[in-house]
């Protein structure tokens, strides 16, 4: 049996490139998860490098190599990335995906364009690609892309892995050209998923009199005409690196400076793309929730909220930024006493190694999303901290991360009270119950690391061929 320590070509795609140049800036779970994969292992990252044409087909990938990666890139057509990314991935699949049906908003012409792009992907990839290469496609937006290759006489293995939950039947056939979907998936070799919860939704469609499809015990999918594995890989972080990164950060300026701002309060940390998914809105009216319900943290914490925007221009995206900016303000306009201001909201992102050095700085670690696929910020938080004096991670019972994560403070994001118990909870951990529940959420993180998860994916991609 081959295993993934042989040497056959990695091709990772993914929709967008986190080119050299620009991946210092990537806030991004997907990007920062198929960086840290291949740094690792070598390979091809394939995608879109984030320029538009007016140009109905991209040129020629242009191929650049930079240590053991070759960055592949193409450009898109303008009103192609509309219909495609804005459209379709943004608009349908991604609300499906965090069972927010009411935020579809679905135009023929956008599935049109989905299917466009996933097409050019496959044209401008199969150029590129060698008899023994194992192909490793990412996320939502690339969903037909096996089907397309395949139709373009590719026989590599292709493997799929989805970073966001899937729905299960009952949500998914609310979209539009769902069964379309369901059959491209069964396209692929391997199919991915972070928690068993997705893979049960994903067999609950697979049930379903669509593709005709049986299941056997050991995660194999068969249906007429071929078989596909469909298994669980959670994904994990580097977790040395990690805690490497946070120990260094502690001595750069920029940490020290914002540690001693909090003129000795507790610091209370959240770090999301500004996404409706993140449950940002639900976060702050928790937080000011704590300071109802627990004056004394009036004196003794901060939270600090960094938000990077995202998919600016996606109308739901742009008003949940207006939301937020208006109840934050609210907050802290009602909270705020001469010297101290209660939540510090930064619309924008941190460097990497100074964002570590904050969460190994901050007491509490708080990651409510109302849905998430796997959310490695809740990971990164953990394995940034001082093993001698760890902060608490209070986590959400709706993050892919809450199945492995047990040890953190569980709570549910639409519950205010049950999320403010939750932080003053971590508040007034003692030591010796913060360094048990840091260690045994460290040894997890240890066995679902980033390694564990590209090996076990590209191992069970190698043996479908
Ligand atoms: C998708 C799924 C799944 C964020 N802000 C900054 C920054 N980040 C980094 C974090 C983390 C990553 O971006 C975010 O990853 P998450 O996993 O939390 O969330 P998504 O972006 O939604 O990722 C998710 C993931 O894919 C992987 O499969 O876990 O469920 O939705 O690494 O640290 N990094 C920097 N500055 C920021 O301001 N440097």
């Amino acid at each position: 049996m081959m295993t993934s320590n042989q040497t056959k070509r990695l091709v990772i795609v993914s929709n967008r490139v986190a080119t050299p140049k620009k991946k210092s800036a990537s806030a991004g779970g997907l990007a920062v998860g198929i960086l840290a994969a291949l740094e690792e292992h070598g390979g091809v990252w394939f995608g879109w490098n984030g320029n538009l044409t007016s140009s109905s087909e991209p040129g020629a990938p242009q191929v650049v190599k930079k240590g053991n990666i070759e960055y592949a890139t193409i450009s898109l057509n303008e009103d192609d990335y509309e219909h495609y990314y804005n459209g379709y991935s943004n608009r349908v699949l991604w609300p499906v995906c965090h069972y927010l049906l009411d935020f579809i908003q679905y135009d023929s012409a956008n599935f049109d364009g989905y299917r466009r792009v996933n097409a050019q992907f496959a044209r401008k990839l199969a150029s590129l690609l060698k008899p023994d290469d194992i192909i490793w496609v990412h996320d939502y937006h690339l969903i037909p892309l096996a089907a397309e290759l395949r139709d373009a006489g590719i026989e590599n293995p292709i493997g799929f892995f989805l970073h966001v939950p899937f729905p299960c039947y009952e949500a998914f056939r609310a979209v539009p050209g769902h069964e379309y979907l369901l059959r491209a998936l069964c396209a692929y070799d391997v199919i991915g998923f972070h928690t068993h919860r997705d893979l049960a939704a994903f067999e609950s469609c697979i049930r379903e009199p669509i593709v005709g499809a049986e299941i056997d015990d050991d995660h194999v999918i068969r249906m007429p005409g071929g078989s596909l594995v469909a298994d669980v890989f959670p994904i994990g972080v580097d977790v040395e690196g990690i805690a490497a990164l946070s120990r260094e950060a502690a001595e750069l300026k920029r940490v020290k400076k914002m540690v001693k701002s909090l003129g000795g309060r507790n610091l209370i940390i959240g770090v999301d793309r500004l996404d409706y998914s993140k449950g940002l809105m639900q976060r702050f009216l928790s937080f000011e929730r704590l300071l109802q319900r627990y004056p004394n943290a009036q004196k003794n914490v901060t939270l600090m909220q960094i938000a990077p925007p995202t998919r600016t221009g996606v109308r739901t995206y742009d008003e949940i930024r207006a939301e937020l900016e208006q109840v934050s303000g609210r907050i802290n306009g009602r909270f705020s006493t001469t010297d101290w201001v209660p939540i510090r909201y930064l619309n924008k992102g941190v460097a990497r190694q100074p964002l570590m050095g904050m969460f190994r700085n901050a007491k509490v670690g708080l990651v409510t999303p109302i849905r998430d696929g796997m959310n490695l910020v809740a990971k990164e938080y953990v394995a940034a901290q001082d093993p001698d004096d760890p902060g608490v991670l209070v986590l959400s019972s709706l993050a892919g991360a809450a199945c492995e994560l047990t040890e953190a403070i569980i709570v549910n994001p639409h519950d205010r009270d049950n999320v403010a118990d939750g932080i003053a909870a971590a508040l007034n951990m003692p030591l010796e119950e913060r360094k048990e529940r840091n260690a045994a959420l460290v040894k997890t993180l240890r066995k679902n690391d980033i390694t564990a998860w590209r090996t076990r994916f590209v191992d069970a991609l190698l043996r479908k061929s």
